[in-house]
């Protein structure tokens, strides 16, 4: 544990700057105006136990920091557009005796001048003073997806409000899902997200570029992790998004493979996915380059073929576009190149027709991103794929991957996983690569390998 003073002042360093304040509210604002009525409540994530009386690092629930801005467990959020009082907190009230071990708390003061509410309380009030600001609300917004205790608790004080409604004359008669609200507001970036998103990309960037100047045969998957989580750390984000995958030869064709744990031998390809998390904004970015200083001549092949397909998805990225189009065209390319190389049997159409190329590239070739790595957000809107919007940021990721026991194929390319990911912003006119800082061109890569010595 480091000295109390030292952890008191990060504690503080926690709160909101007078723009970031400005953001938060306007964000609110925006919330309500999309809700037209009704109430909504949102709960900070629950604690997680790791083992006996110690939790994992904390991590705020994506949609109560996006409203909030709240860093702290054990708090609800209630907007009422409208209202006299249109931001409650309920928050955990500060403590002297617990802030000597953890810090102090933001508490019911906090919650006002620090993060803008328009009144707090402290969350042992729920129950009694979450009431009367639902009494006239007709709806209600829960995230019907959390089953955590906070989150029973706002649906029993719902409940017990509704029970009320025959003698008083008003109260909810409907709970509608908050992410119906949220996760379309997120789906769009606004440029204070999209600055938080490019600060955790660069990040990500540059740990990549970090792992092609040191990564060399003898050494462990895992040094190269801690190469890339210290790159993180010692830039300032919370950390890896996700764990970190580094996967030397056929572990890379394990799709989520985060053991880390073989050794990096020559003329093989290693396959990094790592982002980090900034600002509550997550990276994913995906590289794959040669174990030696250069590719061997197969390597080679298979990689051009994922960079083809990655550079002809990219290119379709614009408004209007769908994720259908572009993954299609992803795999329309990379199964001209695999029929060049032998991969594949027949023509373009009847492999794709078929599904035969599900056996080397068997995932979409984009998600949504944002707060969470698989980002909320419908991806189709009446069963039909949603046309793509400026301020959407989604990853292009195609890849090839083939097990070392693959029949009817090349020896030279059995045991080989390729990914290549980037971060993509749709603008105005077509989109942006927000993660264009990794190297992903051979001769790129191949001068960063020459450094790796
Ligand atoms: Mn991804």
């Amino acid at each position: 544990m480091c000295d109390a003073p030292r952890c008191v002042l990060e504690a503080r360093g926690m709160r909101p700057t007078p723009e970031e304040r400005a953001a938060l509210a306007a964000r609110r604002a925006r919330i309500m105006e999309a809700m037209g009525g009704g109430v909504m409540l949102l709960a900070a994530a629950p604690e997680q136990v790791r083992t006996a009386d110690l939790t994992y690092p904390y991590r705020q629930d994506s949609d109560f920091d996006h409203a909030t801005g709240f860093p702290e467990p054990g708090a609800v959020a209630v907007l009422s557009p409208g209202a006299a009082q249109p931001y409650v907190l309920f928050v955990r009230p500060r403590d002297p005796e617990r802030a000597i071990w953890l810090g102090p708390r933001a508490g019911v003061e906090g919650a006002v001048d620090d993060y803008g509410a328009d009144a707090a309380h402290p969350l042992d009030d729920l129950e009694k003073a979450l009431p009367p600001l639902l009494a006239k609300a007709p709806e209600v917004f829960l995230h019907l997806a959390r089953e955590d205790a906070l989150a029973a608790r706002l649906l029993a004080i719902v409940r017990r409000v509704h029970a009320g409604r025959p003698r008083a004359g008003s109260g909810p008669t409907a709970i509608r899902d908050a992410g119906e609200i949220l996760h379309e507001l997120r789906l769009r970036k606004a440029p204070d997200e999209l600055g938080r998103m490019r600060a955790a990309i660069g990040i990500a960037c540059d740990a990549h570029r970090e792992a092609m100047r040191t990564a060399r045969p003898g050494m462990a998957e895992h040094e190269i992790e801690a190469l890339i989580n210290y790159t993180f750390r010692r830039r300032g984000a919370a950390g890896p998004a996700y764990d970190s995958i580094v996967a030397t030869g056929a572990n890379a064709t394990v799709l989520h493979y985060t053991a880390n744990d073989c050794t990096l031998a020559p003329d093989q390809l290693l396959l990094i996915d790592a982002g980090a998390e900034h600002g509550g904004y997550c990276a994913d970015v995906t590289r794959t380059f040669p174990t030696s200083a250069r590719f061997t001549p197969a390597h080679r092949d298979l990689y051009q073929a994922v960079l083809a397909a990655q550079l002809s998805a990219i290119a379709a990225v614009r408004p209007g576009a769908t994720l259908k189009a572009i993954h299609d065209l992803a795999i329309r390319v990379l199964v001209e190149a695999g029929l060049t190389l032998g991969l594949f049997q027949g023509d373009v159409d009847t492999v794709v027709a078929q599904e035969a190329y599900k056996r080397f590239y068997m995932h979409n070739t984009s998600h949504w991103l944002g707060r969470d790595v698989h980002d909320v957000g419908r991806y189709a809107i009446d069963g039909q794929p949603r046309p793509l919007e400026p301020g959407m940021v989604l990853t292009v990721e195609p890849g090839l991957y083939i097990p070392a026991d693959a029949e009817g194929v090349p020896e030279a390319f059995r045991g080989t996983g390729i990914r290549i990911e980037d971060d993509v912003l749709v603008t105005e006119t077509g989109h942006e690569v927000l993660s264009a800082a990794a190297p992903k061109q051979i001769e790129e890569i191949e001068q960063l390998r020459a450094q790796a010595r």
